[in-house]
C-alpha cells in the first residue's frame, strides 16, 4: 500500500460499463481499503457534458480514498503517469457496419492509445483492454506501445469466466464461490471456449470434479458451452443494452486480482500476450488462458492435460484471434 494516490485511467468515462464501474473503483474494492486515487477519465470530445454529469456524482459520493478525478478528451492528460489503464472505450458497432470497417476503426484507436501509453504511461503502467474486439485491440495497444513489457497488458475475459462460474453453480445447487478453476480459452467471442475439465465444485466440503459434480455430460459438452459463448447477446436481446453491471464486476474482479494475486489453490482466465510456448497456441495473439497471479504477475497455469474436445476447440479460436490479427495489422501501417 502507498499513501500517493494511485492514478487509474478509464476511458470510456461516460459510457455504460464506467458507470457501474467508477464507484466501486473510487471506494477501495479494487486496489485495497487504504489505496488513495486519483481517477483519470477520457472520453470523446461530443461526451465532455455528459462526463462532467459523472464526475458530479462522483464528488457527491464523498468518498475519502478519492483524492482527486480528472476529466479529460486529450490522450496526453489522461494517459501521463498512470499506474493503471483500463481502456473500456472503443468504436461500437453501427448496424450495416462490416466487421473489418469496424477493426479498422478500433485499429486507429488502440494505436494511438498504445503510442500515449509509451509517451506518458509509467512503464510499469498495468493496461487491461475491455472495448471490444477486446483481445485484438489489446494486441494492437500492447504493440504500439514498444517500452512497456508486453505481460503488462491483458483483456478482459473474467466476465465470460464469471459466466461459467455461475452457470455450472446454479446447475449444481451451489454458491458460485464453491466452483473453482474453469478455464476461458482463445478470443471473448462467440469462439470462446469455456471449458470445466479441471475444474472443482466444493459439494458440502468435498471437492468434487466438476463432470461428477454435475452428472450431465451432454449439457457440460454442448448447452453449457453455447450459453456462456451467447451470454452476451443474450443480455443485448432481453436488455436492449450489453453487459454493464456484470461487465464492471468482472474488470473489478479482474484488476483486484492481477493487484493483489489469485486464491491459494485457484485460477483465472484472462486474454494476455502469446510467447508460443503454452498448450500449442500459436505466438503474437492476445489468448484467453488459466493464470496464476503473484506479486502483480501472472504465470500460465502448466501441465493441464488436453484431450481431443478441448484441442479442437482451443484451435477454433486461435484460428479466428490470427485472422483478426492479420487483418489489424494491415491497418496498423495505414
Ligand atoms: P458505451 O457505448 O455505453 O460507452 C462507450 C464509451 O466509450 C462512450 O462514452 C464513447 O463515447 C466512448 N469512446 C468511444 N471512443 C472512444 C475513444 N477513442 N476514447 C475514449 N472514449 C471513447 O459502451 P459500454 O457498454 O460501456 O461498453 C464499452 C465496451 O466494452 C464496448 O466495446 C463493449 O463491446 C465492450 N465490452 C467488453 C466486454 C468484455 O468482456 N471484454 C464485456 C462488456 C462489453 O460488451
Amino acid at each position: 500500500m502507498s499513501t500517493l494516490a494511485l492514478r487509474v485511467l478509464v476511458t470510456g468515462a461516460a459510457g455504460q460499463i464506467a458507470y457501474s464501474l467508477l464507484y466501486s473503483i473510487a471506494k477501495g474494492d479494487v486496489f485495497g481499503k487504504d489505496q488513495p486515487i486519483a481517477l483519470l477519465l477520457l472520453d470523446i470530445t461530443p461526451m465532455m457534458p455528459v462526463l462532467e454529469g459523472v464526475v458530479m456524482e462522483m464528488q457527491d459520493c464523498a468518498l475519502p480514498l478519492l483524492k482527486e478525478i480528472i476529466a479529460t478528451d486529450k490522450e496526453e492528460v489522461a494517459f501521463k503517469d498512470l499506474d493503471v489503464a483500463i481502456l473500456v472505450g472503443s468504436m461500437p458497432r453501427r448496424d450495416g457496419m462490416e466487421r473489418k470497417d469496424l477493426l479498422k476503426a478500433n485499429v486507429a484507436i488502440f494505436k494511438s492509445q498504445g503510442a500515449a501509453l509509451d509517451k506518458y504511461a509509467k512503464k510499469t503502467v498495468k493496461v487491461l483492454v475491455v472495448g471490444n474486439p477486446a483481445n485484438t485491440n489489446c494486441l494492437i495497444a500492447a504493440k504500439s506501445a514498444p517500452s512497456i513489457p508486453k505481460q503488462n497488458f491483458s483483456c478482459l475475459t473474467r466476465l465470460d469466466h464469471n459466466r461459467a462460474r455461475s452457470q455450472v453453480a446454479m446447475k449444481c445447487g451451489v454458491p458460485a464461490t464453491q466452483v473453482k478453476n474453469v478455464i476461458i480459452w482463445g478470443n471473448h467471442s462467440s469462439t470462446q471456449y469455456p471449458d470445466v475439465h479441471h475444474c472443482v465444485v466444493n459439494m458440502s466440503g468435498s471437492e468434487v470434479p466438476c463432470f461428477d459434480a454435475v452428472k450431465d455430460d451432454a449439457w457440460l459438452k454442448g448447452d453449457f458451452i453455447t450459453t456462456v459463448q451467447q451470454r452476451g447477446a443474450a443480455v443485448i436481446k432481453a436488455r436492449k443494452l450489453s453487459s454493464a453491471m456484470s461487465a464492471a464486476k468482472a474488470i473489478c474482479d479482474h484488476m483486484r486480482e492481477l493487484w493483489s494475486g489469485t486464491p491459494q489453490g485457484e485460477f483465472t482466465s484472462m486474454g494476455i500476450y502469446s510467447t508460443g510456448n503454452s498448450y500449442g497456441v500459436p505466438d503474437d495473439l492476445v489468448y484467453s488462458f488459466p493464470v496464476h497471479i503473484k506479486d502483480k504477475t501472472w504465470n500460465i497455469v502448466d501441465g493441464l492435460a488436453i484431450n481431443d474436445f478441448s484441442r479442437a476447440k482451443m484451435e477454433a479460436t486461435a484460428k479466428e484471434l490470427m485472422e483478426e490479427r492479420d487483418t489489424a495489422v494491415e491497418f496498423l501501417g495505414v
